[in-house]
């Protein structure tokens, strides 16, 4: 039986886990400062893992941002700001003494929630709504990676034209935190969701806003790859109430277009399943 350290660093939390066939069996975190830079944050995951030397043989890293050939870049330099082309491959290694798999947040969740959560083996497409929008793609059985690791960067798409804003700018976590700035309130997505279940209406707005374009988003996905299920997963996505509305959203679109919804079972350790999943079976990607 392997044991991975399986290390899945967002915008918002560093999360690293013990994982052994699929189960999560320790687990510590730390929120992600986003003021640093990698060598800190790489300093932050050695951190938490440091209990644990000596009980993992294989390690997976996922992150959000671009993973290509060992290099990392920021799609959206506003969810994380990773500097173009940083060596994180090379630096893991140095750091932590054995070479990692890597993969993007979006990507390995995807492929956790595949194999051990809600996609249960069926076609399916993944989104995290979190600091950022993130996805992956699962078809034939194959994790779809693309030619340079892009596949599935929903989050990127413009709904108002190339030169507007990006969906997850107009959407996630960051969104609400500036929309509720801009209706005079000092409050992070958590404190939103807090807000609307005591009834207060801008909040609700804010919240409604948001699932409509995620319910658009979902609906997309449908048109592009037609999965058997589109899996939720992320702070935002798994909040009380918001796949509801999402769901709510859909359901006046033809059956046939009609995505069928599922919270991420693994929640909040759906990238740190996946990417030990593919630390440990390394092939099943659309890159081979
Ligand atoms: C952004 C992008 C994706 C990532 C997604 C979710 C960056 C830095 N990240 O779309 O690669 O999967 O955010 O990231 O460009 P999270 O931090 O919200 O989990």
């Amino acid at each position: 039986m392997t044991t991975t350290l399986a290390i899945d660093l967002g915008g918002s939390k560093i999360l690293a886990a013990l994982v052994s066939e699929g189960r999560v069996t320790d687990r510590a975190e730390t929120a992600t400062d986003r003021k640093v830079g990698p060598d800190a944050w790489i300093a932050d995951m050695a951190g938490l893992s440091a209990p644990w030397a000596g009980r993992y043989t294989a390690l997976g890293i996922t992150v959000t941002g671009l993973v290509h050939n060992g290099l990392w870049t920021a799609l959206n330099p506003a969810t994380l700001g990773i500097p173009a082309d940083f060596p994180l491959a090379d630096r893991v290694r140095d750091r932590f003494g054995m070479a990692p798999v890597l993969a993007n947040d979006a990507q390995a969740a995807a492929w956790g929630e595949y194999t051990h959560g809600s996609g249960a083996g069926r076609d399916m497409v993944f989104f995290t709504i979190s600091t950022g929008i993130g996805g992956g793609v699962v078809t034939g059985g194959r994790l779809l990676t693309g030619r340079s690791g892009l596949a599935g960067s929903f989050g990127q798409l413009t709904p108002l034209g190339e030169d507007g804003p990006r969906i997850e700018d107009l959407t996630s976590g960051l969104w609400m935190l500036s929309e509720a700035a801009a209706h005079g309130h000092q409050a992070e997505a958590r404190a939103v969701f807090a807000a609307a279940q005591n009834g207060e209406g801008w909040a609700d707005a804010i919240i409604q806003t948001s699932a409509t374009r995620a319910a658009r988003l979902c609906h997309s996905a449908q048109l592009l790859f037609d999965p058997a299920v589109i899996v939720i997963g992320g702070g935002i996505g798994l909040a009380p109430g918001y796949l509801d509305r999402v769901e709510a959203l859909l359901r006046d679109l033809p059956e046939i277009q009609r995505p069928t919804l599922a919270r991420a079972a693994l929640g909040a350790d759906a990238g740190a399943v996946g990417i030990a999943a593919l630390a440990t079976q390394p092939t099943p990607t659309g890159r081979d």
